[in-house]
């Protein structure tokens, strides 16, 4: 732990009371506009939601990855829209900065990022480069003191509302591997920066992603990440380690809403003349959700753990994300089933959260990614 523990307890009480008072409420307003209310953001600023994972001189709590995840698993109770807005800041728009930047770098953002005047967005997904990253066709080349960025970026989380990004570009162009790739920090509005329109989606409305767009974008040398060409690739996988277990602690967090919402349907709705919670095989799709989550939850708290101790937990952190969306979109499954009718029907919000979050299986690494990760460290490692 890196905060007083009482003061730890108090700031997840609060957070489980903002979702359940203001954020859950909230939902349908979402879902209809495609908006978070302004008013929630505020709120999100004054709770410190921005400055997480920022390190307390930079003017964040600095919260290691176990209380980051026990965070996540209260914020995952709402709609995914709500944490869409300060994650990409306290997640993989901010831990590069924080894990690689240079003193002058970090002083310069993360206190604009903790207090959430500027949103921070992680730009590597390409049209041509997704699960294969590091095939990263952007260009970033040096000219002068300058770099020159040309090339886009896909499915940009927070693309349309960010005031930073960090953008993954080869630098070396003649260098098609891992060490080509640089990455390299751009702010909104710069020349030569633009936004494509936001992504209709499957789901998660409200949370916001678009195209960057790079053409003849200027940005000053000193804006190389570390001040160090090369490390690019690198750096977004040390980000991606830590991004996936607080992905897996959010979909902890939406398997227990889905549970407590279905344990409460099926306790009230009245089938043969009693509740259908009396039944055993509701019963069983209550029970296998709940262990299920329980596999999660346990799984995500043990990696984190981990790697606060200083472990290297790129295998544990792809289990962990690997065991937590695929569970959620079990639980989310069966939670429509224990609905019935009433779960396909939209007001109930369970037909919502099934296509919510399907897309976690997808970004930050597929599923299939997390297996391949994890089975090439199980080759390495044997003897
Ligand atoms: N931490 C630190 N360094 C790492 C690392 C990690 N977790 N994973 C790989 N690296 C290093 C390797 O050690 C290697 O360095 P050297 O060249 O010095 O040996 C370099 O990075 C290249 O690694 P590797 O050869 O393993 O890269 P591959 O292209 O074979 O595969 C995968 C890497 C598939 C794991 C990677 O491309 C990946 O995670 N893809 C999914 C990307 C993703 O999540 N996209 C979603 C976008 S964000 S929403």
């Amino acid at each position: 732990m890196t905060l007083d523990t009482g003061i730890f307890q108090q700031l997840e009480d609060t957070i489980a009371r903002v979702v359940r008072e203001r954020w859950v409420p909230a939902e349908d307003h979402v879902e209809e506009t495609g908006e978070v209310p302004e008013n929630i953001i505020n709120e999100m600023k004054e709770l410190g939601l921005f400055g997480l994972t920022v390190p307390e001189e930079y003017g964040g709590l600095g919260l290691n990855t176990e209380e980051e995840a026990r965070l996540m698993f209260e914020v995952g109770r709402a709609a995914p829209a709500f944490r869409s807005v300060f994650g990409t800041t306290i997640g993989i728009g901010s831990q590069g900065l924080v894990m690689d930047g240079t003193e002058e770098q970090k002083q310069k953002y993360l206190p604009q990022l903790a207090a959430g005047d500027i949103i921070g967005s992680f730009c590597l997904t390409e049209p041509n480069a997704g699960s294969d990253a590091k095939a990263v066709q952007t260009t970033a080349i040096l000219d002068g003191n300058e770099y020159v960025l040309n090339g886009t970026k896909r499915y940009i989380t927070n693309a349309p509302r960010a005031g930073l990004y960090t953008v993954y570009a080869r630098t070396n162009p003649n260098d098609k591997n891992a060490s080509g790739v640089s990455a390299i920090l751009v702010e909104a509005g710069t020349d030569g920066m633009t936004t494509g329109k936001t992504d209709k989606k499957m789901g998660q409305k409200g949370t916001l992603t678009s195209d960057v767009i790079f053409e003849n974008c200027r940005v000053p040398a000193t804006q190389l990440l570390g001040h160090e060409e090369g490390m690019g690739f690198k750096t977004a996988m040390k980000v991606l380690d830590r991004g996936r277990l607080h992905l897996a602690a959010a979909c902890v967090g939406m398997a227990r809403r889905l549970i407590d919402d279905s344990l409460a349907y099926a306790m009230e709705r009245k089938q043969f003349g009693k509740p259908i919670s009396d039944f055993q095989l509701i019963q069983a799709m209550l029970a296998d959700s709940e262990t299920e989550l329980y596999a999660a939850q346990t799984m995500t708290l043990d990696a984190c753990r981990r790697r606060d101790a200083g472990e290297n937990t790129a295998r544990v952190a792809a289990c962990a994300k690997y065991y937590a969306t695929e569970m959620v979109g079990r639980v989310a499954d069966r939670a429509v089933q224990i609905h019935g009718g009433a779960g396909y029907i939209a007001e109930y919000k369970v037909e919502r959260f099934y296509r919510d979050v399907r897309l976690f299986r997808l970004y930050e690494g597929t599923s299939q990614i997390q297996q391949l990760i994890i089975a090439r460290d199980m080759i390495k490692n044997a003897h």
